[in-house]
């Protein structure tokens, strides 16, 4: 059933009010210890049905259930729950969300800083697919960064070093790792603190290696969250957000690791090339497509060498 617009709004003001309550309380009783019937803040660990567990502050987990109206809160959510006896309890309120990440209109995660995109020598990166995957960060308005795994098996560093280059001219980091022999790893870990990530790509190319050395005691935290929740085995195909001892947090979700990287628009491929965005309004015509239309202010920034050939290349091919 939709709720109408004054309904939504109701609901979201209700739930303002009630998180700047809990906050000047949270704040009264800094210093003591929360009672158990007092609201509390808490991180959603994953969802499952209409069912979320919830992390306190104090790093417990609470089985939790809904409140009526609030809608539901996913993996990534800050709330407000209540605890109700034993591990379980009851989310009052959602914060309000920084962004959200969803596939096919269902959503997915919440408050998500950064995507990873992680490609490999082996199985060998393609431009092509890169850049499918960055169109996707730039419509979704998520950062997205570059990791390079396997660089143990090309011993080709000038060629690889090269092929990447371009993308770090139009602004995007590129981490050249090898997980296999942990190069590069801990400037990779520095980057990840006080922030949330997300591991995006394509089959074999390490991203489980990766949050495994990340996480070293993943398996651990799975089992805990699985008896927690008494989801059994069914928590590896849930959206999961973890801890990462170093800091920062990573979202673990099967679903949006490989993402479908089809059904894209004109406007959605033009708008992923970050690099062509200022000059688009500079064609001659309102309508050009840049591919044979004369003016174009991207095709002529690829005759001087401003847009890498290699980047049109892949725009050419993917336009429908
Ligand atoms: N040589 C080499 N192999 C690696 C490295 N990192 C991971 N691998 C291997 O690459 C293979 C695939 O790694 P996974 O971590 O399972 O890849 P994935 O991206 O999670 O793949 P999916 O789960 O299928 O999406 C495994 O055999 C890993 O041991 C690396 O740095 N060097
Ligand atoms: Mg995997
Ligand atoms: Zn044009």
């Amino acid at each position: 059933m939709a709720l109408t617009r004054r309904q939504k709004w109701r609901i979201e003001k209700v739930q303002s009010e009630k998180i700047a309550r809990a906050n000047k309380a949270l704040t009264k009783t800094e210093n003591n210890k929360l009672s158990d019937e007092k609201e509390q803040q808490g991180l959603v660990i994953t969802r499952y049905g209409q069912r979320q567990l919830v992390e306190s502050l104090t790093g417990e987990l609470f089985q939790s259930t809904g409140r009526k109206n609030i809608g539901l809160s996913v993996a990534g959510d800050q709330v407000l729950f209540q605890p109700a006896g034993g591990n379980e309890g009851i989310v009052t309120a959602i914060y309000p969300r920084r962004n959200e990440l969803k596939r096919q209109d269902r959503l997915i995660a919440a408050n998500i800083d950064q995507l990873w995109l992680v490609v490999a020598i082996e199985p060998h990166y393609q431009f092509e697919l890169i850049d499918r995957y960055l169109i996707l960060a730039e419509n979704s308005k998520l950062p997205i960064n570059i990791v390079v795994n396997k660089i143990e098996l090309s011993d080709n560093t000038e060629q690889f070093s090269l092929d990447f280059s371009n993308y770090e001219k139009i602004g995007y980091q590129v981490h050249f790792l090898s997980v296999k022999n942990k190069t590069n790893l801990e400037a990779f870990k520095s980057q990840l603190i006080n922030k949330t990530h997300i591991f995006l790509g394509q089959s074999g190319v390490g991203k489980s290696s990766l949050i495994n050395s990340l996480i070293p005691d993943l398996e651990l935290r799975v089992n805990e969250i699985s008896s927690k929740s008494k989801l059994g085995k069914h928590t590896t195909t849930n959206t999961t957000i973890y801890h990462i001892p170093s800091g920062g947090e990573l979202i673990d979700s099967p679903g949006i690791r490989e993402f479908q990287l089809d059904e894209l628009t004109e406007k959605q491929i033009v708008n992923g090339f970050r690099e062509f965005k200022s000059l688009i309004g500079q064609c001659r015509f309102r309508n050009c497509q840049h591919i044979n239309e004369p003016g174009c202010a991207v095709k002529n920034a690829v005759e001087l060498k401003e847009i890498h050939p290699s980047r049109y290349q892949s725009y050419l091919k993917i336009l429908p």
